[in-house]
């Protein structure tokens, strides 16, 4: 018989109430036409696509956005009703899944209407067509392409609901491909009205978009990273258009303490030596967690201190030097903070050489996630 969630000493700790006091601010700063899809995709940054969802729904978030197919499922699974959008693209023969569990699936190529078009599928396929405006990835790129697509979609078992963009370069100073990009967007629109007569919704904005620039947001953002407490770029950072609070934390317990006579080494490849007599802690977490070789040399939080990990880190452990002899099951904090010290995404991510957004989906499946649960009980159907 299982008796936990899990029985290991390491665990990811996502407080809710953060989620949703950063969709308020957010809200706060957008004009009131403007609504919000919570980006839940790749288990919400890590964090736990379910339960974010909810706790995002219940602080005003109206739909849902994912990458995949599979995503959408998994949320419908779990009883979540409202809207969700498949941002990536989904296999012609895979739209009945779509129609059947009323998910939104985006399109942009006219080869793929056409084998839709030859598929059976019951009620009607809503549709969010995808306009490449400059990030090079995926949508349609000309006038040409739109008109072809549009002449297509005169089919009772097609809605197009909406149209998209996204955005290269919103989080950084320069904003003058961000301006092509808008440019891009108008002229493409004025083409769409020319040929199209139906209402649809429009949603162009990511988080740095949406919170430096929320007057020229249109029907809906998409709100990711900042949805999770932090600022897509170091440059938004300082701007702090809003005020964010990290949602995610990761502790450990020592699981081993032992006092090493100086000369002796630690870890595979022996690459670290004691220089004194040293206190060493052992950390059940490796990098098969997502805790990257790389990170030898960083430090985590222990007794509200920083303590550094000493040599290789290994698939299920490192090691820590300590100050002095703290007990085993003493709290190692990875992410996050201890009385006056933090240890942030963005400080792991500058010393990976990447972004936060990498250090979120980079905490494998393997540490469980624990939630605090949002305070505010708002009875929202979702
Ligand atoms: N919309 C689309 C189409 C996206 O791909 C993303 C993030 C978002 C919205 C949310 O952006 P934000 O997290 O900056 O708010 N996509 C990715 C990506 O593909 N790689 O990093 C972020």
């Amino acid at each position: 018989m299982r008796l936990k969630k899990s029985y290991r000493d390491s665990w990811v700790e996502i407080d809710l109430n953060n989620i949703q006091y950063n969709i308020e601010q957010l809200r706060h700063r957008l004009s009131h036409h403007t609504n919000i899809y919570a980006v839940v995709k790749a288990n919400a940054y890590g964090h736990g696509d379910v339960e974010v969802a909810k706790a995002a729904i219940q602080a005003g978030a109206s739909r849902l956005a994912v990458a995949l197919l599979d995503e959408a499922v998994k949320l419908r699974d779990h009883g979540i009703t409202v809207p969700i959008l498949v941002m990536g693209w989904v296999h012609p023969e895979d739209v009945s899944v779509a129609a059947d569990n009323d998910i939104t699936i985006t399109f942009f190529q006219k080869e793929w209407l056409e084998q839709v078009m030859q598929l059976e599928f019951s009620g009607r396929l809503k549709l969010h067509m995808k306009w490449d405006t400059g990030m090079g990835r995926i949508g349609l790129r000309d006038e040409k392409e739109l008109t072809e697509l549009l002449q297509l979609l005169n089919e009772p078992r097609f809605y197009l609901e909406g149209i998209f963009t996204h955005f290269a370069t919103a989080d950084e100073t320069d904003l003058n491909y961000f301006r092509d990009q808008q440019a891009r967007f108008e002229q493409l629109y004025q083409v769409f009205r020319a040929n199209w007569n139906q209402p649809v919704i429009f949603h162009t904005g990511n988080s740095a978009a949406s919170m430096r620039f929320p007057d020229v947001m249109q029907h809906y953002v998409r709100f990711g990273i900042s949805m999770y407490g932090l600022y897509p770029s170091q440059i938004v950072k300082q701007e702090k258009p809003i005020d964010l609070k990290p949602a995610f934390s990761l502790h450990s317990r020592l699981i081993h303490v032992k006092k090493l006579p100086k000369g002796e080494s630690i870890s595979y490849g022996a690459t670290y030596t004691t220089q004194e007599d040293e206190w060493t802690g052992t950390v059940p977490l490796g990098y098969a967690d997502g805790i990257r070789r790389k990170l030898q040399g960083t430090d985590v939080l222990i007794g509200g201190q920083r303590a550094e990990i000493v040599g290789k880190i290994c698939m299920d452990q490192f090691m820590i030097r300590l100050s002095k002899p703290y007990p085993v099951g003493t709290k190692v904090t990875v992410i996050g903070t201890q009385a006056d010290q933090e240890i942030t995404m963005d400080e792991l991510a500058s010393h990976l050489d990447t972004i936060n957004y990498e250090i979120a989906c980079m905490i494998s499946d393997r540490v469980p996630r624990y939630y605090i649960p949002a305070v505010n009980e708002k009875n929202t159907h979702v």
